[in-house]
């Protein structure tokens, strides 16, 4: 395949502002000095991005956790698509299962985020997945399809190629898929159970969209992805990089992850 793999770290809402700032310069540091395939980045608690942005060397892509769909507005709480983009976020998470599950993310308002996000040129990067329950009841296709299709129409955006955005090598839009079982449990989804679930997502996008964009959109697993079994995802044919919470916080531990990719 001609997609780019890509490896984001999720920082959740974990350090604070001395240890995020000499973590993530020691990331960019190492990262620096390698002759990067991959594209990889951290999503860091929104306090931390003005200070995070100074330091990414140009090599590491910084995101924010979450983006709201209005430019502004009376929202206590919330942080616009204008706001990151005046500190140089380069995009944003939408509705990870931590959101849907504790605070109300419905496929509806993170498909209005992914549109915000989309229209301002940044890129939106989806999380879907299906609780055990779910899975277990046989519904792992329906869930995953009713998540992208509700969301996509809740975007407003109306052609592929505004998902795809202008640079062919990273587009706009990416999908991760974490079940919702696997997320810090330590029990990680098997590469077989993934690529089952990325081959169900990649031919929705194909129907959705066409056949040659959902070749070009990325696709990212998350849960429980450690240094041990990253490259055994990657090795599948429809993963096309990482989502990574617990194992990205250590610098270096992030890095060696990253560096399996490569
Ligand atoms: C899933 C994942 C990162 P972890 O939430 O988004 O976290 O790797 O700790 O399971």
């Amino acid at each position: 395949t001609t997609r780019k793999k890509i490896i984001i770290g999720n920082w959740k809402m974990f350090k604070d502002v001395t240890s995020a700032s000499a973590d993530f310069s020691n990331f960019s540091n190492l990262i620096a000095n390698q002759n990067l395939n991959i594209e990889v980045g951290i999503a860091a608690p929104s306090v931390f991005l003005s200070e995070l942005s100074g330091r990414t060397q140009n090599v590491v892509t910084l995101f924010a956790q979450n983006a709201h769909w209005a430019n502004d507005g009376a929202f206590t709480g919330e942080i616009s698509v204008p706001m990151l983009k005046s500190i140089r976020v380069k995009g944003s998470l939408v509705a990870h299962s931590e959101r849907r599950q504790m605070f109300g993310e419905t496929n509806i308002s993170s498909g209005a985020r992914v549109g915000a996000l989309i229209r301002s040129g940044m890129k939106a990067v989806l999380c879907i997945g299906e609780t055990l329950e779910q899975r277990e009841k046989g519904k792992l296709h329906e869930v995953l399809t009713t998540q992208l299709e509700e969301a996509f129409i809740a975007s407003e955006i109306k052609s592929a190629s505004e998902f795809l955005g202008s640079d062919p090598k990273n587009p706009l839009l990416s999908i991760a898929y974490e079940p919702v079982w696997a997320i810090g449990t330590g029990k990680a989804a098997t590469s077989v159970e993934a690529q089952e679930a990325h081959s169900i997502i990649r031919e929705f996008l194909s129907s959705y969209f066409d056949k040659e964009t959902s070749s070009k959109l990325q696709i990212l697993y998350g849960g429980s992805v450690k240094l041990n079994n990253v490259q055994e995802y990657m090795s599948c044919p429809d993963i096309d990089g990482a989502l990574v919470g617990g194992a990205s916080l250590n610098p270096k531990d992030f890095y060696d992850l990253c560096m399996k990719c490569n």
